[in-house]
């Protein structure tokens, strides 16, 4: 028996417009749009020995994302490879992006999963342009963009949707949602193709109530173009819901939010024995594909029988209600406002071996270079990109972090384990990293003698016999600068910073069985930034510092050593598994 929905399931959130945008073959078109000429040629990006995507011209001739050059240049022998190892160029781009796509919101809503998806809601945008609707013209109607300014907009056809819509039979359907997603899908129309024509960039937009929603819908038409979901959304007497019709066939793994490791338990429930991984995927996905319709059908499905399967060492409360309401298609997280300083930044490179004293030394200069450069980039109020001097900062970090990832020893075999674990050592900031007028190399020299290779002393205190295969340096522990109790757009940034993680938290909620908060939706520049570092156990230290123990993290892929988006593991071992 099914336990009456309308007493489980948390309220749906119909009354918002989200936007989902994905911007197409991302990497790529960065490279496109220094070089246009590019466009016409089939091109594609490595990194190690795979191409990491490739455009569409060379998906025309057969290429796809995650193929190995080899494969690549058999398939396309005259495919343009270019080298993608360095993506601050695709952070750059990513950020450019975001400013204009945020610039087209009133709420400041606007929230960057990684470098190539942006969520907008645009409730209130969409509100105000039916509350000028005229009812007796609706063909001939007229969107606002900006309030203070009714010339500003685009003349639109209220009547109808723009683009494509889930189902494709776009039927009349009076109810109020219907009006809204309307006017939100030539929204979405609007600055989709105005965000191509001004930066050249084409994107696929998703149009729908949720992040959820909206995210998987846009994948319907890629690329360059859109999708709305449309309703019934309700599930009345009667009704066939479209979010539950649409949602039935998705594989649980692919369900954003539902992480590989739960989504394997729910398989394992359901199959009633382990799944077939021979054939199968290594990550996240088997053979044997269980869709949300099998689980939310199965007999004694219930929020509490999810709570149980799922029950384990750290899994958050109220996981169970959780997962049965993103099986409905319910999410009601917050689109997060968009943010005025990163809460934390972190420049990394791994090795194939760092075991000397003067090497490390090199190394940890370099990183110390990087990591004020680009917080300068990132925390110096200015317009202008590179040159901030003179500048203020709008937000500075009080804590530095200094994380290795130690190889360890050789085998009896002479074989060596894999090993993921990372030790870190914090302390405080010293101020002079703080100042504008001096020379970036000098502060980078003094920070490394004065501060670094004592906190590397407390993770390594043997002289040597040590041999790393990552180094970090990050800066947390974000505080207002003085005086600066308000940002640009007058919010106060210590409430903001509390604001936006209680919502990445809500997003990143389903986490797995260690109670990290690492799940499949943790953004590429999150975990660039330095956001996923897994904290496992903290220990004091006398000296007003201390050390944590990072637990696995999964940014280097363990078979070809590629520094993999977390958001693309699932794809990139895929890959591994074809390529078997
Ligand atoms: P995607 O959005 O998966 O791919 P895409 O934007 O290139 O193509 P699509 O048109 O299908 O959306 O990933 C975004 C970028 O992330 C992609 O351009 C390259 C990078 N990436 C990696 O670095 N490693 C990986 O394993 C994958 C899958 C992507
Ligand atoms: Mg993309």
């Amino acid at each position: 028996m099914l336990p009456a929905k309308s007493q489980v399931l948390p309220s749906r959130r119909d009354d918002r417009v989200i936007l989902h945008f994905d911007y197409d073959c991302f990497y790529a078109s960065v490279f496109e749009a220094e070089n246009p000429t590019l466009k016409a040629e089939p091109l594609a990006v490595q990194q190690k020995q795979i191409i990491v995507t490739c455009n569409y011209e060379a998906r025309r001739r057969g290429l796809r994302k995650l193929q190995l050059i080899k494969d690549a240049r058999r398939i396309c022998p005259d495919v343009i490879i270019v080298l993608g190892e360095d993506i601050s160029r695709f952070r750059d781009a990513s950020k450019t992006l975001y400013q204009f796509l945020r610039s087209f919101s009133w709420n400041d809503r606007a929230e960057r999963l990684g470098f190539d998806e942006v969520w907008l809601d645009i409730t209130d945008m969409i509100e105000y342009n039916i509350s000028l609707l005229n009812p007796h013209d609706l063909v001939q109607s007229f969107f606002v963009l900006q309030k203070d300014d009714p010339t500003q907009g685009f003349a639109f056809n209220a009547t109808c949707y723009a683009g494509p819509t889930v189902p494709d039979n776009a039927s009349t359907n009076d109810e109020p949602l219907s009006l809204r997603l309307k006017l939100g899908s030539h929204l979405a129309f609007y600055i989709r193709t105005e965000l191509e024509r001004r930066t050249g960039y084409t994107s696929t937009v998703g149009i729908s109530t949720s992040k959820l929603l909206s995210k998987l819908v846009g994948n319907m038409h890629k690329p360059k173009d859109q999708t709305t979901l449309i309703p019934p959304y309700a599930c009345q007497e009667g009704q066939v819901s479209n979010v539950e019709s649409f949602i039935d066939d998705y594989e649980i793994g692919k369900i954003p939010g539902i992480g590989s490791k739960l989504a394997h338990r729910i398989r394992q429930h359901i199959l009633q024995h382990e799944p077939d991984f021979e054939k199968g995927l290594v990550y996240g996905e088997t053979k044997e594909n269980v869709t949300v319709k099998e689980v939310r059908l199965a007999e004694g499905m219930s929020p509490e029988t999810l709570d149980k399967v799922l029950a384990g060492p750290g899994s958050p409360h109220g996981i169970g209600i959780k997962m049965w309401a993103l099986l409905h298609g319910v999410d009601d997280t917050e689109v997060s406002f968009a943010k005025a300083v990163p809460s934390q930044i972190s420049i990394e490179d791994s090795y194939i071996r760092l075991d000397t004293l003067p090497e490390l030394l090199k190394q940890l200069k370099m990183l110390s270079c990087r990591l004020i450069e680009r917080m300068r980039i990132d925390l110096v109020t200015s317009d202008d990109s590179r040159i901030r001097l003179p500048g203020k900062w709008l937000a500075h970090p009080k804590t530095i972090r200094l994380s290795t990832r130690p190889r360890l020893p050789l085998n009896p075999d002479g074989t060596r384990s894999r090993s993921f674990k990372r030790i870190s050592h914090s302390a405080p900031l010293p101020n002079y990293v703080l100042s504008l007028t001096d020379n970036i190399d000098v502060l980078a020299e003094r920070l490394v003698n004065d501060t670094l290779i004592a906190m590397f002393r407390k993770l390594h205190p043997e002289k040597a016999g040590w041999n790393l295969s990552l180094v970090n340096l990050a800066v947390t522990n974000m505080a207002e600068a003085g005086g600066e109790s308000k940002t640009a757009n007058g919010r106060d940034i210590s409430s903001m910073f509390k604001r936006q993680e209680s919502v990445h938290k809500e997003f990143t909620a389903y986490a797995d069985e260690q109670s990290t908060p690492q799940a499949e939706l943790v953004p590429r520049t999150k975990m660039e930034e330095g956001y996923s570092h897994l904290v496992d156990s903290t220990v004091e230290l006398e000296d007003n510092s201390w050390v944590e123990e990072e637990d696995e993290d999964n940014e280097r892929c363990g078979i070809c050593g590629m520094s993999v988006p977390l958001f693309a593991m699932q794809a990139h071992m895929r890959f591994h598994e074809v390529d078997r």
